[in-house]
């Protein structure tokens, strides 16, 4: 287990670089840095940690704290101008990445009825989930989608995308996450203008979802070989309605509740290739076990009030608010409520980690959990 026992101990461990620094190293370590290097073992211990070490916080990003100024954002900029109006959430640990935890990018964007945010093409990977609102929409490669609470939607890496509301509508307010931080590191983000800043809508509205989204029947002449899910969106209705029915027949995870992927239909693995995606269920007073893995969450609250013990840091959520999990902090779950469930959406790395052969996850011992700090 982590903490300051062995980081105590560090320096003393056999193996481990523990070299006293003396005015000859120093100079020489200065005659290394004008020739643009350096000697590993005054950063080796750093760059080598034993386990992971997240620079991200856990943060609770509180709905009623931000709400007001988002929908101030609508008074100060249009969507023409700022290309995408959006309050984004920026970690204390990963302030200069615009990252919400870890590698993984998340904000705000509020469109009113009759605006549009012209068509885009990116590198990363996107997402959205739905929070208040009538009459949003999302046009991905000329496919149409209508959209409503606590649906979730992808526009994948490479495809044309825009967003709207329509003039019937209300005033929408949606969750986007992107792997824009990931991609940066990675020095491979393209970004791309559509010429006519406008797709043209070239199929009927929701045809993917009404192609690739009946529960065990695949199109005899669907064809589908992009890394990506075809089902484009993912209603709410029929999720719960999972999760329901998965609920009757098991308890789930003792770390989760009752989890289900959001998947691609034709592979039956993540929806896209660097950002997999959930919804859970936490039964009446449920509260999980502690563990922890590596890969990075950004969860939303669908339903239900609750609270999140991580790394021993408790935070009470309740719906719409936001909060993250970095890579290999302990966390728990817990529904406050007695009688009704409590729905937390999720979204992540893990895709990354697992196709990278980095996935490691671990039990918090045999405890019942950790032991929360009130806040
Ligand atoms: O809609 O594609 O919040 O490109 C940030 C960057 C949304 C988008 C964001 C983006 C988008």
């Amino acid at each position: 287990m982590t903490g300051p026992a062995r980081e105590n101990h560090r320096e003393d461990v056999a193996g481990r670089a523990n070299v006293e620094d003396t005015p000859e190293l120093l100079a020489y370590y200065r005659e290394l840095g004008r020739l643009d290097a350096g000697a590993l073992w005054t950063v080796a211990n750093k760059i080598e940690p034993w386990e992971p070490q997240s620079s991200s916080v856990p943060v609770l990003w509180r709905y009623e704290d931000l709400r007001n100024h988002v929908l101030r954002s609508v008074d100060l900029v249009s969507p023409e101008k700022a290309g995408r109006r959006v309050i984004y959430l920026n970690n204390p640990g990963r302030r200069g990445f615009a990252a919400a935890v870890g590698w993984l990018y998340s904000g705000l964007q509020v469109m009113h009825p009759g605006e549009v945010a012209s068509a885009h093409a990116h590198s990363a990977s996107a997402l959205r989930f739905i929070m208040e609102g009538t009459g949003a929409y999302t046009i991905v490669d000329g496919h149409k989608m209508t959209l409503a609470a606590n649906d979730f939607v992808l526009t994948p890496n490479g495809t044309w995308h825009e967003h709207g509301v329509a003039s019937g509508g209300t005033p929408c307010i949606w969750q986007d996450g992107l792997d824009i931080p990931l991609v940066n590191a990675l020095e491979a983000n393209f970004y791309a203008v559509h010429p006519d800043l406008r797709q043209r809508v070239g199929y009927p509205v929701d045809d993917m979802s009404k192609t690739w989204g009946n529960p065990g029947l695949r199109p005899a002449t669907g064809e589908w070989s992009k890394g990506y899910s075809p089902l484009l969106k993912y209603e709410w209705a029929p999720t719960y309605e999972a999760l329901l029915r998965y609920g009757q027949s098991t308890d789930g995870s003792p770390f989760d509740g009752v989890l289900m992927n959001y998947v691609n239909p034709v592979t039956g693995g993540p929806v896209m290739q660097t950002i997999g995606a959930s919804m859970q269920m936490l039964q009446p007073d449920e509260h999980t076990r502690a563990h922890r893995h590596t890969g990075s969450f950004v969860y939303q609250v669908a339903k239900g009030r609750g609270f999140s013990v991580i790394d021993g840091k408790r935070f009470d959520w309740k719906e719409r608010d936001i909060f993250c999990v970095p890579s290999w902090a302990w966390h728990e779950h817990g529904n406050a409520s007695s009688s009704e469930d409590a729905c937390l959406f999720a979204f992540h790395d893990l895709p990354v980690m697992q196709s990278l052969g980095l996935y490691r996850e671990e039990a918090f011992g045999d405890n019942s959990g950790q032991q929360p700090r009130a806040v």
